[in-house]
């Protein structure tokens, strides 16, 4: 049960149409498949999907820290030393993409290991979720045109939809024009990736307030202190902390300071061991948990539905997890199925999941 050997390899799969929001744009998947090697044979993988624009690592960066500084820090370490890797792990600062990805593959293997799923190591309280859909920025016309094929091939009945832009009005058609498209049914919710200002918030959100809106996410910078707890106060509906509670502590600091009321989960930066203290923690401060989407692919969004799943927190409300669906190609052996809206855990042990070794050979970049 040691970790023998940690690989961090670059791919690069491109999107079929590039994802749009506030703080950024993603036309390809650049992201690292990270493997833990253990002596008795048995690889655990994770992603990485690095994005420059939320916490400023890069794909050639997380590479670098692999194999540069945690490599060296957990071989040697069983995979049940998880705390000593995490401890370990958090001597250097930032990086939480690699550091999640270290610590998703040892889960992976770990339950390999014990020939159990992740997902009930960590709770096992459901095996699936609902889904929700993201959708990034284009016309009003697209954006309906998406969600209703989206909602016609894959039961998907829930949308998060990007914000953010100027004039507010922009959006703010986007989403009327949504909620005349699908009908009272669907579940809207808006994310504005601290592109507007509160006041510009407030304004939209008055503007959106007949249009039956469960949640709103970052819609304005949590560093503007004052103006984000004023909005958070006016609204009658949960705000979202996502980029701005990337921790346990910054989970802490935003609800206590009340610029936020509920919480995103992203395993891709938190992993699983973190993304536990985040869960309990929430679950101990009464507040709201959505699981997001930092735009994986299969195997990010495995391992989301793995944790999502784990936790009845964490699975009441539908999980951001279809946005794979937008790339070209994935690294997996067999692609996951959404359908009446869900997406079920893998089943098998660790996280079910199998690297296709002809693909990985197709789009990794390091040769
Ligand atoms: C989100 O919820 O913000 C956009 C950028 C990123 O890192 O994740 C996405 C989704
Ligand atoms: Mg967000």
């Amino acid at each position: 049960m040691k970790i023998v050997a940690v690989d961090a390899i670059p791919y690069s799969i491109p999107y079929r149409k590039p994802l749009k929001f506030a703080s950024g744009e993603v036309s390809a998947a650049e992201h690292v498949l990270v493997r833990v090697h253990t002596d008795d044979g048995i690889v655990g993988v994770a992603d990485a999907p690095p994005r420059p624009f939320t916490y400023g690592e890069t794909q050639r960066g997380v590479v670098a820290v692999i194999e540069t500084l945690f490599a060296p820090a957990v071989i040697g370490l069983p995979l049940t030393s998880r705390e000593m890797v995490n401890a370990k792990l958090a001597r250097t600062v930032g990086n939480p993409v690699a550091k999640s990805a270290v610590d998703m593959a040892i889960w992976d293997a770990l339950g390999q290991t014990l020939d159990l799923p992740v997902t009930e190591l960590l709770g096992g309280y459901t095996d699936r979720m609902r889904v929700s859909h993201m959708l990034g920025f284009d016309s009003p016309a697209a954006m309906v045109d998406e969600a209703t094929r989206m909602r016609e091939t894959y039961g998907i009945e829930v949308f998060k939809v990007k914000v953010g832009r100027r004039p507010v009005d922009l959006d703010t058609a986007v989403v009327r024009a949504l909620r005349e498209g699908l009908g009272d049914s669907a579940e809207l919710y808006v994310d504005g990736n601290r592109g507007w200002t509160a006041a510009e918030s407030a304004r939209a959100m008055k503007d959106m307030a007949d249009l039956g809106l469960t949640l709103a996410e970052e819609l304005c910078p949590a560093d503007d202190v004052l103006g984000r707890r004023w909005l958070v106060q006016q609204l009658d509906i949960p705000f979202v902390a996502d980029e701005s509670a990337t921790t346990p502590a910054e989970v802490t600091r935003e609800i206590l300071g009340g610029s936020a009321t509920a919480v995103s989960i992203k395993t891709a930066r938190t992993g699983f061991t973190t993304s536990q203290r985040t869960h309990h923690l929430c679950e101990g401060l009464g507040v709201d948990v959505v699981m997001g989407n930092q735009i994986d692919g299969q195997l990010g969004t495995a391992c989301t539905v793995a944790f999502g799943a784990a936790f009845d927190l964490t699975s009441r409300r539908a999980g951001e997890l279809s946005n794979f669906l937008d790339m070209s190609d994935d690294l997996l052996t067999e692609s996951l199925v959404i359908r009446d809206g869900e997406l079920h855990v893998l089943p098998g042990s660790g996280l079910g999941v199998r690297i296709d070794p002809d693909k990985l050979a197709k789009y990794r970049t390091d040769h």
